[in-house]
């Protein structure tokens, strides 16, 4: 199987001239600082239709691309939609399965969880936010001799690098909603990607609307999230 072309082929390496060390208290302000500043996003549900430049989209999704990935094989496409006919096409097929899942398909169980969260089938914020980024994990990168390249790790992969997208659009001033539409199978006709790519989530993007509103609910404290051994 031919390596990626983005791969070297034998080991190369070069000096490490990117890292950045700090102070201890500087570096504990900057800890406290940046968990501040997470700390402050909010999953939001009610977009305004306030525009945003590409460019801020550009450089967010630059910062996703420097997420680590298995062998480095970078098994991610974000499929950018600003076309006001395509978002509705897009809420049409969303909503479809929404009413299904919340109708038939979701357990008792499940629905009681969400609960807190007021979520329906209604999925307005499809149309109204200025961008969806459509997020596909590869199973195989395609060459251009069309030959197929195997990837590894691809759910953690495309995890971590939508990570690195909410926090790098949260630090520009942008607001987002991790939507899951299950499936989602139709945004690969939609949006046009080949079968080696699996959608994993619906990223909504935009300002939050006037008056928005969000749940009122709470992280877990750092001692029901981590042990330290
Ligand atoms: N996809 C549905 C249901 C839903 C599921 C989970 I888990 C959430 O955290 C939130 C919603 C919807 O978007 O309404």
């Amino acid at each position: 199987m031919p390596a990626l072309a983005i791969n070297q082929g034998s080991p190369q390496f070069i000096p490490l001239t990117t890292y950045q060390a700090y102070p201890p208290e500087e570096m504990l302000a900057r800890a406290k600082d940046f968990y501040e500043e997470l700390s402050r996003r909010k999953t939001i549900r009610e977009f305004s239709s306030v525009p945003v430049a590409q460019e801020v989209i550009e450089q967010c999704l630059l910062a996703a691309g420097t997420a680590p990935s298995g062998a480095n094989h970078q098994p991610w496409h974000f499929a950018v939609v600003t076309d006001p006919a395509l978002k509705t096409k897009i809420r049409l097929e969303a909503e479809i399965e929404e009413r299904e899942f919340y109708e038939r398909r979701a357990p008792q169980e499940w629905k009681d969880a969400l609960a807190p969260l007021g979520t329906d089938s209604n999925k307005p914020f499809i149309e109204d936010a200025p961008y969806l980024i459509a997020i596909f994990g590869q199973k195989s990168t395609l060459l251009g001799d069309g030959t197929a390249v195997k990837n590894y790790y691809v759910p953690e992969s495309v995890s971590i690098a939508t990570g690195f997208l909410i926090a790098a659009l949260h630090h520009a001033g942008l607001a987002t909603l991790t939507h899951t539409p299950s499936p989602m199978g139709f945004l690969n006709e939609l949006l046009g990607r080949p079968d080696n790519e699996k959608p994993y989530i619906l990223l909504i993007v935009g300002h939050p609307a006037d008056h928005c509103q969000v749940p009122n609910i709470r992280k877990k404290a750092l001692s029901d999230i981590a042990s330290f051994l």
